[in-house]
């Protein structure tokens, strides 16, 4: 957006030049920018986030999944500190569907991540919360630049796996990892078809002590399971490796997988058409919130959505002749 570009403000503008110098104050500051609704504040964000964007897109995008309990914040911790430790700069952004709900945050996932949080190469935003799902998402994608533009070159996006915040989390990763119990047979079958279409990887966590033949077992399943399924990509089969956060074990395989995966994308030329696609999705998925909010807003809508809404219940309309007529109330005549 070049008209906002040019309208950036010397406070939007200092905020961008700390955001670009790594401070983290000023990367809180501006995604807590991007997660406000209010008309200014989206505003300002636009033109800090237009300003910034020639500063993104150098991460590796990573999505992590699983059911609860499966392992995710303990993985993400062990993980997390791994990269830390070869000297990547990770920052770990949530997408919790059930605190988009109940206006609550996963504040508890921080402390289940503390030396993560102390780890002064890591950062981690807990989700923002309340909204709908697209919100939150939207949000998140947001972040993810800013993120990127601080300069760091690992992201994690976690979410819990129960639901379409999958979905939305697979649409602004490079890679989504899935995590898994050291469960096999109708156990393992707790996991959406849905969902496993989703994974380039799937991890098969907690894979120590006593069980470990859990976990190979679980991990023969999975690949057997994954075999039968159409790739998302050419470029790329997805794999099932074993790890366990408690003892560290398979984390280094698990980065060798990201890099290859990495590489395979990049070579077939598949990564930038997947964040292309991504970014076009985006777009549309926004302009039709936007639309939808500006629909329910909209005075004279509300007051027939409720009478048509009634007669469409009752029987007397059907929905395609209601939707007509309150498009036909929004966008006046001939604009339907
Ligand atoms: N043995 C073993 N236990 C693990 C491992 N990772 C996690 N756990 C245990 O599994 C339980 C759940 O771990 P969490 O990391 O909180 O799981 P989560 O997926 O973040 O859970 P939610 O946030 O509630 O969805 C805890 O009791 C952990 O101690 C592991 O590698 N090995
Ligand atoms: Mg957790």
């Amino acid at each position: 957006m070049s008209d906002s570009t040019g309208a950036l403000d010397s406070a939007t503008a200092v905020l961008r030049d700390a955001i670009l110098g790594g401070q983290r104050r000023a990367l809180a500051r501006a995604i807590t920018l991007v997660e406000s609704t209010r008309g200014d504040h989206r505003k300002r964000a636009g033109a800090l986030l237009a300003a910034l964007l020639p500063a993104t897109g150098r991460a590796i995008r990573i999505g992590i999944s699983g059911p609860p309990g499966v392992g995710k914040s303990t993985f993400i911790e062990a993980f997390g500190g791994f990269l830390t430790g070869l000297g990547h700069q990770l920052a770990v952004l949530a997408i919790d569907p059930s605190s988009a709900r109940s206006g609550g945050s996963i504040l508890g996932d921080k402390t289940r991540m503390e030396a993560l949080a102390r780890n002064p190469r890591a950062y981690i935003r807990p989700s923002p919360s309340g909204g709908t799902l697209g919100g939150v998402a939207r949000r998140t994608r947001e972040a993810l630049l800013l993120v990127e533009a601080a300069g760091f070159d690992v992201v994690i996006i976690e979410t819990v796996g129960v639901g379409q915040s999958e979905t939305a989390v697979a649409d602004m990763v490079d890679l989504f990892l899935l995590l898994a119990q050291p469960a096999s047979g109708d156990d393992l079958q707790g996991i959406k078809r849905g969902i496993m279409e989703l994974a380039d990887l799937v991890v098969v966590t907690k894979a120590d002590g006593a069980l470990v033949p859990a976990a190979n077992r679980a991990a023969a399943d999975l690949r057997l399971a994954l075999h039968l399924m159409r790739p998302k990509t050419p470029a790329w089969r997805p794999q099932v490796l074993t790890a366990s956060a408690v003892a560290g074990a398979g984390l280094d395989q698990v980065w060798g997988a990201i890099q290859g995966f990495r590489a395979a994308m990049a070579g077939a030329g598949e990564l930038d058409q997947l964040r292309r696609g991504q970014a076009s999705r985006a777009l549309w998925r926004e302009v039709q919130d936007g639309l939808a909010d500006a629909l329910r807003r909209h005075p004279g809508v509300a007051a027939l959505a409720a009478q048509l809404e009634a007669r469409v219940s009752a029987g007397e309309i059907t929905p395609g002749v209601a939707a007509e007529r309150l498009l036909e109330r929004f966008l006046g005549p001939g604009g339907a």
